[in-house]
């Protein structure tokens, strides 16, 4: 009897056991301001799908496009305090948390796409993801957001003098409210989905992206002046609730860490094919572009500089960044 009841008792956990092993799968939530099909939301729905398959099936990965979970500030929150495992956000919302992320934010500091890369992709990059565990966050990929640029409603700008007393919005960091003081302009800082309405309505004269995002967020409807100034090329970051990542085992923590490089090769090339059809769209639709002075631009710049890299590991790390070539 006693033998019978174990038996029995082992089938069935064998049974638990096995119908576990089939069932269980753990679905990581991921946010995204962008719409479906913008190459940040395509290049997380990528690592999802490598994450799935080389785990086979252990884990799944659901991205939520278009805000759906909130704006970035908030879904920034979530997951830092793990409410959501995974986010793909721009690097700027993050200067008033985590202290190094402002070198990839300053203006005019990398003098292209390509030295951006290096950097990002070498010892500083590593400098920044070690500085993000301090809040809570495994930073798994940095992905390609271009150059930002000013667009507006009132008028072309060819110079800084054009800047004097327009309204623009800003992403939600001081870096950005005292880049556009810097240029005789107004900051609002305000969440990405206000944008259109607060330039339709004449809250902002415009605001300052990218040409994807110009074009999908639809800014170039309300907005028709884009000036090519270039004033930052700012990379977005895809990062991970840490308490979840150190959940993983470490076969499983390699196999998300490669599946996310792996997704980063396929965002930038999402990302060179976005910007010129984007570009392309924009201008048949109406807008136009404008290239400014840029060396103004640039020259602008000191007091940002002035007031935001005065820490010493700022003032190195913006040193080593200009010495990457
Ligand atoms: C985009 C970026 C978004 C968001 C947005 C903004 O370029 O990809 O993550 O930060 O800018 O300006 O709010």
């Amino acid at each position: 009897m006693r033998i019978l009841v174990k038996l029995t008792a082992g089938l069935l956990l064998a049974a638990s056991c096995m119908a576990g092993a089939a069932s269980a799968q753990t679905v990581l939530r991921s946010s995204d301001t962008h719409p479906d099909g913008y190459p940040t939301v395509e290049a997380v729905e990528y690592f999802g799908e490598l994450v799935k398959e080389r785990t086979a099936g252990r884990y799944a990965v659901e991205v939520y496009h278009s805000a759906q979970l909130g704006e970035e500030k908030d879904t920034i929150e979530q997951v830092r305090s793990g409410v959501i495992e995974l986010n793909r956000v721009s690097m700027a919302p993050f200067n008033g948390t985590v202290k190094e992320s402002i070198v990839p934010a300053l203006p005019y500091l990398f003098r292209s796409e390509e030295h951006m890369h290096k950097v990002m992709d070498g010892a500083i990059g590593d400098q920044i993801k070690t500085a993000f565990e301090g809040a809570g966050l495994v930073v798994l990929a940095y992905y390609d957001a271009g150059s930002r640029s000013f667009y507006n409603k009132q008028k072309p700008i060819t110079s800084v003098a054009d800047m004097k007393g327009l309204k623009f919005r800003v992403i939600q960091s001081d870096i950005f409210v005292d880049m556009v003081a810097a240029l005789g302009a107004n900051a609002t800082p305000m969440p990405y989905g206000e944008v259109y309405s607060a330039i339709e309505t004449g809250v902002i004269d415009g605001a300052e992206n990218n040409f994807p995002s110009y074009d999908t967020a639809k800014h170039f409807e309300v907005a028709k002046n884009f000036s090519l100034d270039e004033h930052t090329i700012l990379p977005e970051v895809f990062v991970m609730n840490k308490a979840a990542f150190a959940k993983l085992t470490p076969e499983d923590q390699e196999i998300f860490k490669q599946a996310a490089k792996d997704s980063v090769a396929k965002q930038r090339e999402l990302w060179a094919a976005k910007v010129s059809e984007s570009r392309a769209k924009v201008e048949a639709a109406g807008a136009k572009i404008s290239t400014p002075d840029k060396q103004g631009f640039i020259d602008a710049m000191k007091p940002v500089y002035e007031k935001h890299v005065t820490d010493p590991v700022l003032k190195k790390m913006v040193e080593d960044v200009r010495a990457v070539q």
